[in-house]
């Protein structure tokens, strides 16, 4: 007689359903991923629940009691994170992902205006979303760390001709030019503008940013620097400031960023 009791189902037979229904849903996995703190979690709730009506009277109670730069990289942006775990569990899609990152933008631009620093500037920094390339969110983010920083944002939009990047850096001088490229079709523009800005003398790092480029081929190319995430910037460009060339800051971009 066969003795079922030794018999392995699991390599008979998987039920993904049965798996599936003892498994908490996108929605609870993302409830969980909101802030412990609970001034953030309601900053972080309007923009995962795309409150348009809602993210205005909460960001300022928030600035109440939280630092404006704590509110965004707490509360806004790490609501926009959560928006982006639920693009990838296929529980919301690009019209989701607009609204949540338009609220995230209405969020910031009110709690931007209470960020301490008046009008003096650490220097100035040319940024832009490759040639090509509609995704802007993450380089609009980096650029309120940079204008939160102290910096001078010249924000030359998206989609941006190379040959326009090197003509905004040759009026504009500044210290650093960033790019973003969420599409592997729109990186190399990075390449070609940084050899374009060295054929020009002009030896400035080149910060090579956004989902579709690694650190790998940020640091391929002359002036390549990477930034993986938009807080890691300002760092970066102090250290510029302070007379780092982009070898250096390949060189030590570990303990720059506080990366492994
Ligand atoms: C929103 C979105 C759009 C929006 C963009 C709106 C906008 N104004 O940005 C719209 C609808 C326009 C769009 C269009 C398209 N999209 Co789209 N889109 C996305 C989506 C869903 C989210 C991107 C996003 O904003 N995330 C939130 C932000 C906060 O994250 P982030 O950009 O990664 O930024 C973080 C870091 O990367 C970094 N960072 C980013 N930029 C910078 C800059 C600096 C200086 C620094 C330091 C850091 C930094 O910091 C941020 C966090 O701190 C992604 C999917 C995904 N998972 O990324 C696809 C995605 C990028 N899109 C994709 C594609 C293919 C397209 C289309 C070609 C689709 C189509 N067939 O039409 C078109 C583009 C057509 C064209 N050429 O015009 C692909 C790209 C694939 C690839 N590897 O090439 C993706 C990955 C989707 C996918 N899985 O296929 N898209």
């Amino acid at each position: 007689m066969i003795d079922i009791s030794k018999i392995d189902y699991s390599t008979i037979l998987r039920r993904y359903d049965a798996e599936a229904e003892n498994m908490d849903s996108p929605e609870a996995v993302a409830a969980k991923m909101l802030p412990s703190d609970p001034v953030l979690s309601e900053v972080a709730s309007a923009v995962l629940y795309m409150k348009f009506k809602e993210i205005g009277p909460v960001v300022k109670k928030a600035l109440e009691s939280k630092e404006p730069l704590d509110i965004i990289n707490n509360g806004l942006v790490a609501g926009m994170e959560i928006v982006s775990h639920l693009y990838a569990a296929h529980v919301y899609y690009l019209p989701e992902i607009m609204m949540a990152a338009k609220v995230m933008e209405v969020g910031i631009s009110i709690a931007e205006k209470q960020i301490p620093g008046g009008r003096t500037t650490k220097g100035t920094v040319v940024m832009h979303a490759a040639e090509g390339d509609p995704h802007d969110i993450g380089k609009n983010i980096a650029a309120v760390m940079m204008r939160s920083s102290g910096f001078t944002v010249v924000d030359l939009g998206k989609d941006v001709a190379v040959d326009d990047v090197v003509d905004a850096v040759k009026e504009n001088k500044p210290f650093l030019v960033t790019g973003t490229a969420l599409m592997t079709t729109t990186m190399t523009a990075f390449p070609s503008g940084a050899k374009k800005l060295q054929e020009a003398g002009i030896n400035i790092p080149y910060m090579a940013a956004g989902g579709a480029v690694n650190r790998d081929f940020a640091e391929s190319f002359d002036l390549g620097i990477y930034s993986e995430k938009a807080p890691q910037t300002p760092p970066i460009a102090d250290k510029i400031l302070a007379g780092y060339d982009w070898k250096k800051i390949r060189e030590e971009w570990d303990s720059i960023v506080g990366g492994e």
